[in-house]
Formats: C-alpha cells, structure tokens, sequence
C-alpha cells in the first residue's frame, strides 16, 4: 500500500538521528496520526530509532505542578543554562494553560529570553496544549518522548499535575520534579497525598514572594518521608525565583546529579526498561483492547516477554502488534466467507 501523504519510516529515523528539526516535527506528526495506516509507520519509526543508545542516553525529565507555580518559566532559565553548556533540549509542553497565549507553544518560547531561540538548532519545542487528558497524561506523549531522546541530550516534558498526570509522569521521566506555588491549596492538597512520594527533585519558585515561599518549601521538607525513598538520593527542596533569576544554578545542578546517581545505582536502564513495558501495554490495550491483548497471550505473558527483551521493547512492540492485527484478521475471516455466501 502506497500512502504519498505519509513519510517512510526508515529514511525519517535515519534523518531524526541526524538532529534535522524538520524530520523531529515530521515524526512527531506521525506519532499523533491516529489513522491505522499511520500507526504501522509510527511504530516502525519507534522501532528504527530504538538502537543500542536506547535504554541509557539523553536524560528525560518530567516537570508537573498546579497551574501558574512558574514550570514554564523555570523549564525557560533551564534551557538557558543547558544551552550555555552545548547541552541540546526537546521540550514537550503539555499545558493546556498555554494555549490563550499566543497560541500554543508561544508561550514557553515567549518566556526563553534566548535572542537566538528562532534559530537555534539546539532547541526543539512542541507544545501539546490541550493533551492533559483529566485522567492523565494523553498515550501519545509517551512515544513522542522517545523520538525525542533519540536526537536530544535532555528532553523536558512540562505538565500541570492532576493526581494521576504525577503518576503518569513518573512512568515517562527518568527525574521527576514537581513546582510548588508558595502559600497554596494546591501544595497543601499535594502534601497530604500520596503523589508526595513521586517527585526525586522540588522546586519552590517564587522565592522573591519572601517569607510565603519559604514556609511552603519548609514544609515539603517536613513533609512525610517517602515510603520508596531511595538510599543515595536526597530529595532536595529549592526555593528559587525564576523571575529574578536566584537559585537557578543549583536548581539545574540537581538534575545532573540525579541522573549520575540514577546511573551509578543501576536504576537508570532498568527504570526506563520497565516504564517502556507500562507504556507498550498500554499503548496495545488502548489500540486492541483485553481482547486484543488476549491474543498476545494475555497482560502477564506480554509483561514476562517485555522484561525479557534484551533489545528494543519497540521492536517486540511492533511483533506483537503484527501478531495481533493478523490474528483479528483471521478471527475476523470466516464472517467475511460466511457473509459472503449469503
Ligand atoms: N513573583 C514571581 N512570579 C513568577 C516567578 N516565576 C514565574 N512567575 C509568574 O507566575 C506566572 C505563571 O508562570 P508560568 O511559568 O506560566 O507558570 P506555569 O503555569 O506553571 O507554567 C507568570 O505570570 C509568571 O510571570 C517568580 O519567580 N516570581
Ligand atoms: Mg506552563
């Protein structure tokens, strides 16, 4: 089947390896594209552009908070100092709250005080404003993450935390941070629940708010311990101001350390080796449903063969995909006979 409307997978990925921005924004398309002939491409880019890389560069970082806490504007003076450093970023916007503004991606780009940002090669933003599904994070940003890490050292995914977007966001990024609003119902609501354990890295902006913001950042210090809490990782709480430019430098610092510490604990390839499982069933299960998975074996028998993949779960993504399309068709088969006879 000829599809002229839709890129070939195989020469795309060659070219997102490249860093061509234009083949980034062309995959991202096709990842989006729900039509069923643009779904066997998108999973055969994902399994392309799965190498060896895969499970250990780039680092993917995931930013959630209430509304209006300054994610944006943090994510912003990030981009700054990474940029400063040769260091390349992909930025997923997921923040419906954007979208008034300028339209769509405006907004973050509006905010990078960047003289070169048009022009900087370095530097890739997609704003997906209204993909904050209420129950969690849109299936698609998943993917879209992916394609990302494969030509971007760092890839940011800014969403507005909704209860399930926090726990959504953990199975996506590598390093979780969460943005406080100083003296808010919102924190207070986020303290006394369990998505409190997720996040490995706090920021309470709006530090020139003065003695507000230093409560609210006292209080996530004091704020129960994590049940998972890992040996080795300190959970820092920076209070910072993206306005006025203070706490910046060490703000930025802890990612990089907790990358260092996710790689020397061995949990960096592992962690990602199994958010890739969560979100490869979940992609089927969306497409095919639990008779669909049934096909494959059933939930626990994809899960088993997931975790023992030694290469790309992509790859075992798009068999088990073909499997079950090829199963439907035939399931499907003796009704067209039949029909056909009548
Ligand atoms: N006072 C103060 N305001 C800030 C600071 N950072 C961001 N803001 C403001 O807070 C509002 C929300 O910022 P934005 O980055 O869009 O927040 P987001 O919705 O979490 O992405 C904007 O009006 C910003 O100008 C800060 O450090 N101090
Ligand atoms: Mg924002």
């Amino acid at each position: 089947m000829t599809n002229p409307g839709l890129p070939d997978p195989e020469r795309l990925a060659a070219r997102i390896l490249g860093g061509e921005r234009a083949a980034v924004a062309s995959g991202l398309n096709l990842l989006d594209n729900r039509l069923p002939a643009a779904r066997d491409r998108a999973v055969r880019l994902l399994a392309c552009l799965s190498g060896g890389r895969w499970l250990t560069a780039g680092h993917l970082i995931g930013v959630t908070g209430p509304p209006g806490a300054g994610k944006s504007s943090l994510v912003s003076a990030m981009i700054r100092e990474w940029r400063l450093a040769g260091t390349t970023v992909g930025v997923l916007a997921v923040d419906p709250s954007s979208r008034p503004q300028l339209g769509g991606g405006a907004l973050l780009g509006d905010r990078i005080r960047i003289k070169t940002v048009g022009q900087d090669d370095g530097l890739f933003i997609r704003s997906l404003a209204n993909r904050n599904q209420l129950g969690g994070v849109a299936s698609e940003v998943w993917p879209m993450s992916w394609l990302m890490l494969a030509c971007f050292d760092i890839v940011v995914i800014e969403t507005v935390g909704v209860g399930q977007t926090e726990i959504d966001i953990a199975e996506i990024g590598d390093t979780v941070c969460y943005v406080a609003q100083p003296a808010s119902g919102d924190t207070i609501q986020y303290l006394k629940s369990g998505i409190i354990e997720i996040p490995d890295i706090f920021a309470v902006n709006k530090a020139d708010l003065g003695a507000a913001a230093r409560k609210t950042a006292s209080e996530i210090g004091r704020s129960a311990p994590r049940q998972d809490r890992r040996e080795g990782w300190d959970y820092p709480v920076c209070l910072l101001s993206a306005t006025m430019q203070t706490g910046i430098k060490e703000f930025h610092a802890h990612f990089d350390r907790h990358r260092r510490f996710l790689v020397a604990a061995g949990l960096l390839e592992r962690q990602r080796s199994q958010h890739q499982s969560a979100w490869v069933l979940r992609l089927l299960k969306e497409e095919f449903g639990t008779f669909g998975l049934g096909l494959v074996g059933g939930r626990t028998a994809i899960e088993e063969r997931l975790g023992a993949c030694r290469s790309s779960q992509f790859e075992e993504y798009e068999r088990m995909r073909e499997h079950i399309l090829s199963r439907l068709l035939s399931v499907n088969q003796p009704t067209f006979h039949h029909d056909r006879s009548i």
